[in-house]
């Protein structure tokens, strides 16, 4: 184990010093205002529950405090000879060693009630003390880092770093704090790291996947520029590689827009598979009455505002069909947590199945989606990574896409802290 007591002008550049110099597994045993600054002690290999590392944290502490007495002794003795040799020249040496003794004597008195002073200092931090500035410090944390946690819920060191990681990721805060809670927290951070990966992982819902195989009724409803219509050609596509042009259907709601249906349309001839409109707010029953002998039924929805008189309309025609149909929602991983939010809020009347990623390759922080689908339980059925139709399109693996998604946190964690050094090297 090692101790060091940092002091500085403010206690971000404390807490700078002690990573600095300890790295990032230093373990904040007191932080204490001075009258000029603040102090901050910080150890390495540190286990609390040992109470023969509390006595080795008093033991070095002591020894730096006396390492220090001894330079500043040294420092400021070599100035006073320093001076007395400038001004004395012309002095006679009996008066030089009479002075130089009286130094030495002071010195030595000075150095012997500075290390008792400090020697009760050392026993009087007990360990109360050590919890109760570390709570300070979880405060002073939570103060400056916007974290949820609050100074009831008990947060350790190693407990407020994983919920940071779950941060940087993106995920939403209470389902970091899940996360952050439930971890084996007296276990080194990166052990408890990859325990928290896991959890995640084992949180996100993925669907089974097998629409390329069975087919089936399937319904893509989302915002407008999702990619719903480009899913549905890469999925299209790739069945009827499998299986032929006559197993597939594709259906459109989408015809509130001047030829929004083209794209579609255009796609369907491609690959020579039927293509249908739903006549505006009719009946879907009678299409998929039509589309019965095909395997796979893709329906196409338009991406309307909830404002918009058509929404509910298009809604109650999903809703109130007769054949069961499959909805997936379609978030795309460009879009804003709160919006992806929205997204589902909007359409979980339709009593949703499953969500399709999209846009994979333009996304640089994953957390906010795998938050829809983790908290609304909602599984993960399709990914798409760029626009290309069939191949951007694979079924999800919840590990892969926590991998990802962590990849991308430390990516945009390098990327600042560099930002940040040239900052301060430049000042
Ligand atoms: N980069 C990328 N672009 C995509 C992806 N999926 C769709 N797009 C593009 O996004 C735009 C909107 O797609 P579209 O299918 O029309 O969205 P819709 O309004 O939901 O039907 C088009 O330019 C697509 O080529 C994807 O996974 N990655
Ligand atoms: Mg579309």
């Amino acid at each position: 184990m090692k101790v060091k007591r940092f002091n500085a002008a403010n206690m971000q550049q404390a807490l700078r010093l002690v990573s600095q110099e300890l790295g990032p597994d230093a373990v904040i045993l007191s932080t204490k205002k001075l009258d000029q600054g603040f102090e901050v002690v910080a150890a390495l290999d540190y286990h609390s529950d040992n109470q023969q590392a509390q006595q080795e944290v008093e033991r070095q502490l002591h020894l730096q405090r006396e390492l220090e007495v001894a330079k500043t002794e040294a420092r400021q003795q070599r100035t006073r000879t320093a001076s007395m040799t400038t001004n004395t020249t012309s002095a006679d040496s009996a008066r030089k060693k009479a002075a130089v003794a009286e130094l030495a004597s002071a010195r030595q008195e000075r150095q012997n009630h500075a290390a008792r002073a400090d020697e009760k200092m050392g026993y009087d931090r007990s360990l109360d003390q050590v919890s109760g500035e570390l709570r300070e410090l979880k405060n002073w944390l939570v103060s400056h880092q916007g974290s949820a946690w609050n100074s009831s819920r008990p947060l350790t060191w190693q407990q407020s770093q994983l919920w940071q990681r779950c941060q940087d990721m993106g995920l939403e805060p209470v389902w970091a704090d899940r996360i952050a809670s439930h971890v084996d927290a007296s276990a080194p951070l990166e052990q408890s790291w990859q325990q928290a990966l896991t959890m995640i992982a084992n949180d996100l819902p993925v669907a089974a996947n097998d629409i390329l195989n069975r087919g089936g009724r399937y319904a893509l409803v989302g915002p407008t520029g999702a990619g719903k219509t480009t899913t549905i050609g890469k999925l299209a596509a790739q069945f009827v590689m499998h299986h032929g042009a006559e197993s597939v259907a594709l259906i459109t709601l989408d015809n509130y827009r001047v030829a929004a249906h083209d794209q579609l349309k255009t796609i369907a001839r491609l690959l020579g598979v039927k293509w249908y409109r739903a006549p505006q707010d009719g009946d879907l029953d009678g299409l998929l009455e039509k589309t019965r002998q095909c395997q796979l039924v893709l329906i196409d929805s338009a991406g309307l505002a909830s404002r918009d008189p058509h929404f509910p309309a298009q809604l109650t025609m999903l809703k109130e069909c007769k054949y069961p149909v499959t909805k997936l929602l379609a978030l795309p991983l460009t879009s804003q947590g709160r919006c992806l939010q929205e997204n589902y809020e909007h359409f979980k009347s339709l009593g949703l199945s499953g969500c399709v990623l999209t846009k994979l390759d333009e996304c640089f922080c994953l957390g906010p989606a795998m938050s829809v689908a983790a908290l609304a339980k909602l599984p993960l059925t399709l990914v798409t990574d760029g626009p290309h139709i069939p191949d951007d399109i694979h079924f999800p693996q919840a590990e892969k896409l926590v991998k990802l998604a962590e990849q991308m946190a430390r990516m945009a964690r390098t990327r600042w802290q560099a930002a940040d050094a040239m900052s301060v090297a430049n000042q």
